[in-house]
């Protein structure tokens, strides 16, 4: 079977499920702690994907959000609701995460957003889409001209956006990563730093951004793999320049 049709099925077959809870989610707890939620819509997601990877693919690994922790050269990487606080509380902005990688190297990557139907998606070496239609990175070279995005995480996000927004249009916090990343992917922000991210969290979109013609690296501009924890993804014109300001955060 052929893992992109598989996976971008899959994916919006939960994002029907998913928007049936949307704002509206059931049994909602805190998880690692009180800025960090999970609900039951998580759990049952995650268990329709896993299923049917299990059925499709019986003899491959499978990382997943909710207390899946397999490791495998073959390994399926899956993040039920990125953006489960957006899901929670009702905002847009939250996307399934469905991710294939062989020897740590993503090969096939989707995104599905519910709420506007947009899955972004892509093979290795085949570009990167959004549904059906080729996309690419702005070609915005100017700082000054950009938009970009920042994950929340408590002591960076402030002093992050306190030096750069000065040097940029506008800042945003979009509140789902692999959203975010797509968002690079497809042009609509210049840049999107990300400080703490599981392999969940950016799995599809270390494919993606790439397959765009974009760039991402970890927060010292080496390069990314799913475990770096840190990532800057950019259309590439703007890339250095937000390094730097990084750097200058983090050594304050
Ligand atoms: P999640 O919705 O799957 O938890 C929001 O700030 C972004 O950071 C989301 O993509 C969220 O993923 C991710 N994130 C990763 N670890 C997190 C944590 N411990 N608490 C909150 N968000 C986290
Ligand atoms: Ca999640």
């Amino acid at each position: 079977m052929d893992r992109l049709d598989f996976a971008i099925k899959l994916a919006r077959r939960v994002g029907f499920y998913l928007l049936q809870h949307w704002g509206n989610a059931l049994n909602v707890k805190e998880k690692s702690s009180f800025q960090d939620i999970v609900s039951d819509c998580d759990k049952h997601a995650q268990q329709m994907i896993v299923s049917e990877i299990e059925k499709h693919f019986p003899k491959e690994a499978i990382l997943a959000e909710e207390d899946r922790f397999e490791t495998g050269q073959r390994l399926w990487i899956v993040d039920p609701i990125d953006g489960t606080m957006n899901f929670v509380h009702g905002l847009p902005s939250f996307a399934i995460g469905i991710a294939y990688s062989e020897g740590g190297n993503v090969l096939v990557g989707v995104v599905h957003d519910p709420v506007l139907n947009e899955t972004f998606y892509a093979v290795a070496g085949e570009g990167a889409y959004k549904n059906g239609e080729r996309i690419n990175v702005s070609s915005n070279t100017m700082l000054k001209e950009s938009i970009g995005n920042v994950g929340f995480y408590v002591g960076f996000t402030g002093h992050f956006i306190n030096a750069i927004e000065k040097h940029v249009r506008r800042m945003r916090m979009v509140g789902s990563a692999v959203l975010a990343a797509s968002y690079v992917a497809c042009g609509r922000f210049d840049f999107f730093v990300a400080k703490r991210a599981n392999p969940w969290d950016v799995a599809p979109v270390l494919l993606i951004v790439p397959e765009a013609n974009g760039c991402v690296s970890d927060l010292q501009g080496r390069p990314a793999h799913l475990s770096s924890g840190e990532y800057l993804f950019s259309n590439g014109k703007v890339h250095s320049e937000v390094l730097e300001i990084i750097k200058k955060v983090e050594k304050t």
